[in-house]
């Protein structure tokens, strides 16, 4: 009995094996729809796009809290495993019901194309991968159980039952399926199941056993070498599929469009960033972040490829004049430099989303100018290619500041990941309500009539960004040698500028840290206290910046969420 019971356990496996091969032809054959059509419509993309959009917020919150800018790669592990598991499981039911295990992979084909056919930016022929790719998965595991169990799957048999019973009520099909295996095959399986020998484990499985010594000698049911080349085939299909899927996927990239632009001079260039901006300490983040280390923040699980030859810009809504902008054009306008700190919202106290970069491009309040702002309108809708939106209070983009339609980061043209080929940049802003990437329309609306993506899902309509300072170095929790140490760092407080930074150790007096020179009052500032004398034992490090206004950071801590953190970042270190 105990052997009927190690077959239908090696069976189950085999099936589950034969569930999971088709499920990757089904993602792979997927994925090479999808590279033929739109890479974002690959199954597992648009099912991750769907589950971004409706998780909850507080679990969104913990995602990025937990797994930071790694969420996007955790969400498509998550995914692929879940996926996995039903794979697994159709497959184990597809021996015994074919046609259920049809409709259930079918079915997943339906849950990717709702998906696929619900993304803002979806085309009609989007709904196909996750379609065409569950068709060929279904087929698949058709295939692969066939040859797996060529004769039909025999039932295992319920303990009083005798092995004979079992294949009298199959009829002739289970014992002839046994019979076709050659008698090595038995015997290199008995083998593998680690019972030495394999004519040794075969004699101690036929003493112990007859019924299955009868059946052929192995202790499953499952023709091997079907099994074998059906999952080989299956892997080798799904395998060929997603590469050549990626690859053409690459065919669309706009890198190369991207390589080719050269970008105009500003009309009036901006001064050089100050030496004395930069500190050059080790550890401290440099005053421009190079592109290639900015932090990145969207909803965008494959980076959306917008051309530039026909992307447009279409400023509409309470205007007096609608305007379309094409990317030459916006090349013709004057162009403007500017120094900007972006932050997002979601940094929390000494958290690493920020960054700070010279960005050229044209003035968005001109252009809105040219437009003709109708009056009562407070807000400027603005959305991306993949339809996530931001709402940017009207009279911040029009009082002055460099607020931008940016087309160049740090001297090159915007990198895909920040926004390829136009991007917001409004200083003094949080992100999510001013920094659209890949945009491509600003409706200019009003509050009560407009919701912003992530207003809507709790963050406040407006996020002027708080005055906030971290500390670079030391490194929070490392042990460093006592001695004079450094302790120096970033505040920033964008347009209005930082006028001090203190510090304190052990919560003693504080000490007014020196600042780095800035170019203006929309960027970071470095700073930094040379002359802490570090003694033997741990040491808690605090600080606080005094913004231009005279707002000095209170210590009340608040959380990301609705607009933002506020508090002291404060360290730990161990000092030998
Ligand atoms: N299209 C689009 N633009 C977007 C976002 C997004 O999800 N989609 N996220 C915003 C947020 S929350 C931030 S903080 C900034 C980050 O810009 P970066 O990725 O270039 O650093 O982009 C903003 N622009
Ligand atoms: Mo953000």
């Amino acid at each position: 009995m105990k052997d009927e019971r190690a077959r239908s356990r090696a069976d189950a496996w085999a099936a589950a094996l034969a569930g999971l091969v088709a499920g990757a032809v089904a993602l792979g054959v997927g994925q090479l729809a999808a590279g033929l059509i739109d890479p974002g419509a690959a199954p597992v993309i648009v099912v991750g796009d769907a589950t971004v959009d409706r998780t909850p917020q507080a679990l969104k919150d913990w995602a990025i809290r937990t797994f930071g800018t790694n969420d996007k790669i955790v969400l498509i592990g998550g995914i692929v495993v879940v996926l996995a598991l039903v794979a697994a499981g159709l497959g184990i039911l597809a021996r015994r019901r074919p046609g259920l295990a049809t409709a259930g992979l079918l079915l997943f084909g339906l849950v990717g194309a709702v998906a696929a056919s619900t993304r803002p930016d979806s085309g009609p022929l989007d709904v196909l991968p996750s379609v065409v790719g569950a068709a060929v998965g279904a087929w698949a595991l058709r295939l692969i159980v066939r040859r797996a169990w060529p004769t039909g799957y025999r039932e295992p048999v319920p303990a009083a039952v005798g092995h004979g019973a079992a294949a009298a009520r199959d009829g002739d099909g289970g014992a002839s399926a046994r019979d076709e295996h050659a008698p090595g095959d038995g015997a290199q399986s008995t083998g593998g199941r680690g019972e030495g020998a394999a004519g040794d484990g075969r004699e101690k499985a036929a003493e112990r056993h007859p019924a299955v010594m009868r059946a052929g000698g192995q202790l499953h049911e499952f023709d091997r070498r079907g099994l074998l080349t059906g999952v080989v085939a299956g892997v080798a299909v799904a395998g060929v599929a997603g590469l050549a899927g990626r690859g053409l996927a690459g065919r669309l990239e706009v890198d190369t469009e991207r390589a080719k632009i050269a970008l105009p001079r500003p009309a009036k260039p901006l001064r050089p960033i100050p030496a004395g901006a930069d500190l050059r300490l080790k550890d401290l983040s440099p005053f421009v972040t190079p592109n290639r280390d900015f932090y990145r923040i969207d909803t965008a699980l494959v980076l959306p490829q917008v051309d530039p030859k026909t992307w447009k810009l279409k400023i509409h809504g309470m205007v007096d004049r609608p305007i379309e902008l094409t990317y030459d054009q916006l090349l013709r306008r004057p162009l403007m430099e500017a120094d900007v700190t972006l932050t997002c919202v979601s940094n929390d106290v000494g958290g690493p989303y920020i960054g700070n970069a010279r960005w050229l491009g044209a003035s968005l309040a001109d252009i809105l100018r040219e437009a003709g702002i109708r009056s009562g309108a407070d807000m400027l809708l603005s959305t991306s290619t993949d339809g996530w939106t931001s709402g940017t209070p009207v009279d911040v983009a029009m009082d002055g500041r460099d607020a931008l339609l940016a087309i160049a980061m740090n001297g090159e043209p915007l990198p895909l990941a920040h926004g390829f080929p136009v991007r917001q940049v409004v200083p003094g802003l949080y992100g999510y309500v001013s920094a659209t990437k890949w945009i491509t329309e600003i409706k200019v609306s009003r509050y009560d009539q407009e919701e912003a993506y992530w207003t809507e899902r709790g963050w406040a309509p407006k996020g002027p960004i708080k005055t906030e300072s971290r500390i670079d170095l030391p490194r929070g929790g490392s042990t460093i040698r006592a001695g004079r140490t450094q302790i120096a760092g970033v505040a920033w407080a964008q347009h209005k500028g930082i006028d001090a930074v203190e510090v304190r150790v052990d919560k003693g007096p504080w000490r007014q840290a020196r600042l780095a020179q800035v170019p203006g009052v929309d960027t970071w500032r470095q700073w930094v206290v040379d002359d802490w004398d570090a003694t033997p034992g741990d040491h808690t490090i605090e600080v606080r910046a005094t913004d231009a206004t005279g707002y000095t950071q209170t210590p009340d801590y608040a959380p990301v969420i609705p607009d933002g953190a506020s508090g002291w970042h404060s360290i730990l270190v161990v000092v030998k």
